[in-house]
């Protein structure tokens, strides 16, 4: 082997070595944050982490090799004195190789992650709202600035507290009576907009018990700028046993 080509495999082995312990630190970053992940409290905030974090794992894996490799380069091969600052010929082209490599790969990585997590993440949403036969219907009224829930099933209206049982699908069906909002209790995982004049659905399947007392991830907030009173145009939510939502219908109290 020439010297030049052993210089390329010394400053290779050398990359591998830095993405190895980048790849190290950063993961370990990441599994640390899913250990600490706020609150998963449904199905779909389930399938929600799930494709963030997938997608998590593999950005610190490209970003510590392109970061790497620059860093890497620029420590490596810096140009010690003027003399040295003569760009050599063969860095002058371009390496047919490695453009159509990065290319082939970059195109991979990005089908695949539209097959999965996208396609199939969207799939497993959609199964859970065509698969439920009875879901509880909550009609969800947004107006500046405030949150009603009303149970048309159950002849409850108007409240301003968003009561659920556990482990049964819901239909947030949503309305607006002004301008556009949209209904969010982070630890379900999913949003959606409320705009005027649509009748627009989400469908929850809580799995957290809990409250916004004990965890105000569990907590109707808006989160689309709707004015003034915005950032506190939020309501509690209490998420209870199938029994306990049954005594509060009846009795309008636990
Ligand atoms: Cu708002």
């Amino acid at each position: 082997m020439n010297a030049a080509k052993e210089n390329l495999w010394k400053a290779f082995r050398g990359l591998v070595l830095v993405w190895i312990v980048g790849m190290a630190i950063g993961e370990t970053l990441i599994a640390w944050g899913i250990n600490n992940w706020p609150l998963v409290g449904s199905v779909q905030a389930r399938i929600t982490a799930d494709a963030t974090t997938y997608l998590m794992w593999q950005a610190v894996a490209i970003y510590v090799l392109v970061g790497g490799a620059i860093v890497y380069s620029a420590m490596r091969f810096r140009a010690s004195s003027a003399s040295d600052a003569v760009i050599p010929e063969n860095q002058k082209r371009t390496w047919a190789p490695f453009v159509v490599t990065w290319l082939v790969l970059a195109i991979g990585i990005n089908l695949a992650n539209t097959i999965y997590p996208g396609m199939v993440g969207l799939e497993q949403l959609w199964a859970i709202q065509m698969d439920t036969k009875s879901p509880l219907v909550v009609d969800v009224t947004a107006q500046q600035w405030k949150w009603t829930f009303s149970y048309p099933k159950q002849g409850v209206t108007d409240v301003s507290q968003l009561v659920v049982p556990e482990g049964r699908t819901i239909d947030f069906v949503l309305r607006t009576k002004d301008v556009m909002h949209d209904f969010w209790v982070p630890a379900w995982g999913e949003k959606k907009d409320v705009i005027p004049n649509e009748v627009r659905h989400l469908f929850i399947t809580p799995t957290a018990l809990g409250s916004t007392a004990t965890n105000p991830m569990l907590r109707v907030q808006c989160a689309m700028i709707c004015g003034n009173g915005h950032p506190l145009m939020r309501a509690p939510v209490k998420v209870v046993t199938a029994a306990k939502f049954k005594t509060w219908v009846s009795n309008n109290s636990f």
